[in-house]
């Protein structure tokens, strides 16, 4: 006999904590299954060096709860993980929220029983639980994928991935450290580990555009404007495309004057976080020529802060335009390779072969290493659905129905699968997002509609076949428009080390967080028009 609940939450990230704390407001019996030893998802996971938010602290923390907000002070702009790890801790405590968490449970499969009306999980430990209602809080970056190459289970030193950093510190002090990818995760960790490492290799096959993150600790008195000031903080960032503080500029880039331009994309270079991404021209990541203008200021920087013209040449990117992948923002990242110990090696011109015992073999060299840490990202999006055996009506595979591409409606739930949610889910405005920020609105949705179900005695919600082509549909008209869906990225589900993943497709939803919140409340409005209940 498998434990019974009304709801089952996978994954006690972000996500997963504000929804068990929402559904007990509903007085459900919830059970969330978290894979970790601890609450925290992303921040429990990625404990490189290094880590630490894009995203101003004070935009990011949950905006529900006033209590929360009174109490808990940040350090810093841009808090580094153990903090904010802290914050996810706290908040846990603050809502005596372990008691319904089993920790240690990485979930495998997930079918439902149509008879039974009620999903079956089952976990890697053969534990098993069942509940009406399923809602899947795994994360869109939290499936890890190492390189497809042969011999990476040779090597004989120290090997990471960034994203199963261990608890225990890692020193690089007089050794030979190699680190493979230069995506927002290595180019933190490269620049910290730059500090202390004994000689560092970076292997490098796509160049990103770094822009300069310019974090700083907060001040009382700023801490008391930030305390000040929460509910136009948020107000501020709930208006904006991606939930962030930063929105775009009204203006077109080549509606103004070079010198105009050249004197916005300085102010942005010189200010903190996303701003020159999200801040920039409205028009920057839309249309290519305009696109072109803080491209080229992008590489001027690049070339003045590289003092070896050669490697300064290697590091700018040739396939893409700025912003079209996501920027890494980056704090002294540049000037690591002005550092005698540091090599840059480029592995478009001369390609990784394979790991060896000793190190890296490229097809021109050998680098024997002490340390070798993959920096090479995520099975983005769906990785974390694909590494779950999911079974809906008749026995029908989630993956199956999506290796075309995800089909859903509104990017929480499938046809084929009721009573399944999928928070931060593909074609969801959560996954391009300051992501808490849409968490909370999700969370706030898929609650108010199973308070809706059960206010009316309905036991089975389900989207129509019209509803979910038409929202994918959508998802990929609006997605054409943008400049990034014509870039190879995860983002646009591309995964060299993952088969079947070598095609662009649309996994998130690129009409921004206010339009997607207004679809959302629409459908609610119209008493959840695309959605079929029994
Ligand atoms: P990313 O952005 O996917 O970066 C992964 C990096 O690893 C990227 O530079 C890849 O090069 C490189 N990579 C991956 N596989 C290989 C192989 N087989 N050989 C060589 N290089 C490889 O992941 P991150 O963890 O940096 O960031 C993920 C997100 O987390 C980030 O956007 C934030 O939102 C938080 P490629 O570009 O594919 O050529």
């Amino acid at each position: 006999m498998s434990a019974s609940y009304d709801v089952i939450v996978i994954g006690a990230g972000i996500s997963g904590m504000y929804q068990l704390h929402r559904l007990r407001g509903l007085g459900m019996r919830v059970r969330v299954f978290e894979a970790g030893d601890g609450v925290g998802g992303t921040w429990y996971w990625n404990r490189y060096p290094g880590a630490r938010f894009d995203s101003e602290s004070w935009t990011y923390g949950y905006s529900f709860s006033e209590e929360i907000l009174r109490e808990w002070e940040w350090s810093e702009h841009f808090a580094a993980q153990p903090e904010t790890l802290r914050y996810c801790n706290f908040v846990a405590d603050k809502l005596d929220l372990r008691r319904d968490i089993e920790f240690g449970c990485r979930i495998t499969a997930a079918v439902y029983d149509e008879a039974a009306g009620q999903w079956e999980i089952m976990s890697e430990d053969g534990r098993r639980a069942c509940a009406r209602f399923l809602i899947t809080a795994i994360g869109p970056l939290s499936a890890p994928t190492m390189p497809a190459i042969p011999g990476v289970e040779s090597f004989r030193g120290e090997a990471y991935h960034t994203g199963r950093w261990p608890h225990e510190p890692v020193s690089f002090a007089g050794k030979r450290v190699a680190v493979i990818g230069t995506g927002a995760t290595a180019v933190q960790a490269i620049t910290e580990i730059a500090k202390t490492v004994g000689h560092l290799t970076v292997f490098q096959r796509t160049p990103n555009w770094c822009a300069p993150l310019h974090n700083s600790t907060i001040d009382a008195h700023s801490q008391a404007r930030i305390r000040a000031s929460y509910p136009e903080i948020f107000a501020r960032c709930r208006e904006s495309f991606g939930c962030f503080i930063h929105d775009s500029d009204p203006r077109k880039a080549l509606e103004v004057s070079a010198e105009e331009r050249e004197a916005l994309f300085e102010k942005l270079y010189r200010e903190p976080g996303f701003g020159i991404w999200m801040g920039n021209f409205r028009d920057v990541l839309i249309d290519a020529e305009a696109n072109a203008t803080i491209t080229e200021f992008m590489r001027r920087k690049i070339r003045e802060r590289v003092k070896d013209p050669a490697v300064a040449e290697k590091l700018i990117p040739t396939n893409h335009g700025f912003g079209t992948r996501r920027v890494p923002l980056e704090s002294g990242y540049y000037e690591v390779y002005n550092q005698p110990n540091v090599r840059l090696v480029d592995i478009r011109a001369t390609p990784l072969e394979r790991i060896t015992p000793a190190g890296v073999k490229t097809t021109d060299a050998e680098y024997d290493v002490d340390m070798l840490i993959y920096a090479t990202g995520f099975d983005a999006i769906t990785g974390a659905f694909d590494r779950i055996d999911i079974r809906g009506r008749g026995g029908r595979r989630l993956r199956e129905k999506w290796a075309d591409g995800p089909r859903t409606y509104l990017g929480l739930q499938i046809e084929g699968f009721p009573n399944l949610f999928t928070l931060v889910g593909p074609h969801n405005a959560a996954t391009f997002c300051n992501i808490p920020r849409c968490i909370e609105q999700n969370v706030d949705w898929v609650t108010a509609l199973l308070a809706h179900m059960g206010d009316r005695g309905h036991t089975r919600v389900e989207p129509t076949p019209e509803a979910e082509r038409d929202w994918t549909q959508h998802v990929h008209d609006t997605g054409r428009r943008m400049l990034f869906t014509q870039v190879d990225s995860w983002m646009m589900g591309i995964n060299s080390n993952v088969a079947g993943k070598d095609r662009r497709t649309f996994i998130v939803y690129a009409g921004g967080a206010p339009k997607y919140r207004e679809k959302c409340d629409e459908v609610a409005r119209g008493g959840y028009a695309g959605f079929a209940f029994r």
